[in-house]
Parts: structure tokens; sequence; C-alpha cells
């Protein structure tokens, strides 16, 4: 049996909702891995479609959590940031991937801040050059096209898209730095959507895709970017990873809406878990 991999997983709690923490958690220890957490924010609910949430900013407990680490002598195959509690975290993050970064370790960016052409209400623009600046510190970035949009100054578009606009948004992020880039919420017609997958090193880029669903569906970025790392962790190549993540949100979709349960709380992932095990061949 393969060794199990540690991860820091660096994202908020919302305590309900489906999202983040509260997803990412079960996700990678589903896939057989320690899945350690740094918080970066406690609220009640996440900010889409709620109002009157909670925020308890937890951008001062960083360092001293990371220092009682560091005493410890710990380290991490994985680091997987998404969605950070305050600007000045992005600077705080930076120095913790330069800390624990190893020659086999993974750092996994999330650029969280965006959707469907906008900001969230939260953040202020500023924080999509910070996103930028934190790119440059990932091995891998999976941006949604209006992440990508933000952080390379180009003008968000509703899809269908085509391959000029997905290849030349792919060919700038890797210019922020990160040698790979998995692009997500890529759609060329209406029965598909999927990632664009860029490895800057090989020049190469492929497309994974399943059924597209109509609609918005609240996080299923952090399902995706849970399932993604993963299959990584479990010897997957960066493309093959992205299929199975591709699957995983697609299923769990399905099963949300099989269910007809409310969006905002976001997709029954839990349901669709014993076929991301057998996708990642860990169950017959
Ligand atoms: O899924 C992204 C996300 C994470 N955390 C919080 C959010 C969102 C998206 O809205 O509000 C708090």
């Amino acid at each position: 049996m393969n060794k199990q991999k540690r991860v820091m997983a660096i994202h908020d709690i919302s305590c309900v909702g489906r999202c983040s923490l509260t997803v990412a958690l079960p996700i990678i220890s589903a896939a057989g891995h320690d899945c350690g957490v740094l918080p970066t924010a406690v609220l009640s609910t996440h900010t889409g479609g709620f109002t009157g949430f909670t925020y308890r900013d937890l951008t001062q407990d960083l360092n001293p959590i990371s220092a009682h680490w560091q005493s410890l002598g710990l380290g991490f195959d994985a680091m997987y940031s998404g969605f950070l509690g305050s600007f000045e975290q992005i600077d705080l993050v930076a120095e913790l991937f330069k800390t624990y970064k190893t020659n086999e370790s993974i750092v996994l960016v999330d650029p969280v801040m965006a959707d469907e052409g906008k900001l969230y209400a939260i953040y202020s623009p500023e924080m999509a050059k910070g996103m930028a600046r934190l790119c440059a510190h990932a091995d891998i970035i999976i941006p949604n096209i209006t992440e990508a949009c933000f952080m390379v100054d180009e003008t968000y578009k509703h899809g269908p898209y085509d391959k000029a606009y997905i290849e030349n948004l792919l060919k700038k992020l890797a210019a922020l730095g990160p040698k790979q880039v998995v692009l997500t919420g890529v759609w060329f017609d209406d029965d598909k959507l999927g990632a664009a997958v860029y490895d800057a090193v090989q020049n190469k880029i492929e497309y994974v895709f399943a059924s597209r669903i109509e609609g918005y569906f609240h996080g299923t970025g952090d399902v995706f970017g849970s399932a993604l790392l993963s299959a990584l962790l479990n010897g997957f190549t960066l493309a093959d990873a992205a299929q199975v993540a591709c699957d995983y949100v697609c299923e769990s979709i399905r099963i949300t809406i099989d269910l007809d349960q409310e969006r905002r709380y976001g997709v029954a992932f839990e349901r669709a878990l014993p076929m991301f095990i057998k996708k990642l061949g860990l169950m017959a």
C-alpha cells in the first residue's frame, strides 16, 4: 500500500454550505491521505447566497500555528490554498509556501475570489493583483475563467468559448509563474463542460470534459480542487487527475439535482464518494 501523504489545506471554515474546508477535509481524507488544516477565517455560512453571516478573520493565527508546526519539525507533501480571510494573508501564505516547499511537494493554489464575471462582494480589485502574486509561488494553479481574467487583465466573456480565448488565458496564466495551469469552467458546446490543462514546460494543452449541466452550483470549485489534489497524491497525471475531478463534480451535481436540494447549501459530493474512490482505483 502506498504511504499516506500529509496535506496542508489552507481555506476558510464556512460552518454550513459545503465549500472550502468542509469539502477539502472529507474528500482528501476519503482518498486516503492525512489532511491537516490551516483555517483562514470562520464564517457561519459561505458568502454566496446568504446574508448576515458571521466572519472571524484568522490572519493573526497563521504564523503562530506554523511556528508550532516548525517546532515539531513537520513536513507536508502538499499545500493547497483557497479562500483567504484577508488581503494580508496573501503574503503570509506565500511565506508558508517558501518555508515548507520541497523538491517533492506539490503547491496547489486555487485563487478563490470571483465567479460568473464578478469578484466576491467581500473582495476589492487589489485582491486580484495579490492572488496573481501568490500564483507565482505555486506549482499548479486552478482558477476559473473569471479569476483568470481578473489576474491577467483580460475581458471576461460568457461561454461557449473558443480555443483561441482559452489558450491565450492559459499562456498568460503560466506567465505568472506556475508550471501547470488547470482552467475550470471551459465549454465549447452545450453538451460538455470541463477544464483546460496546460503544462508550460512541455508546452502541451489537453482538455477534459464531463456532461454540462445548466446552472450555478455552489462549492464545485472546492470539490474539483480537492479531488484533483487527491488524484495527484494517488499518482495520477495532471490531465487524468483533472478528468477524475471533472467526473466527480458532474456526478455530485447530478445527484444534487436528483435529490432536489437547495443549491446554496452546496452539492451532494458525499453521495458521489463511492464513484470517486473507484475512479481513484482504491475500491473495486
Ligand atoms: O467556494 C468558494 C468559497 C469559499 N469560502 C467562502 C466563500 C466561497 C464562495 O463564495 O464565500 C467563504
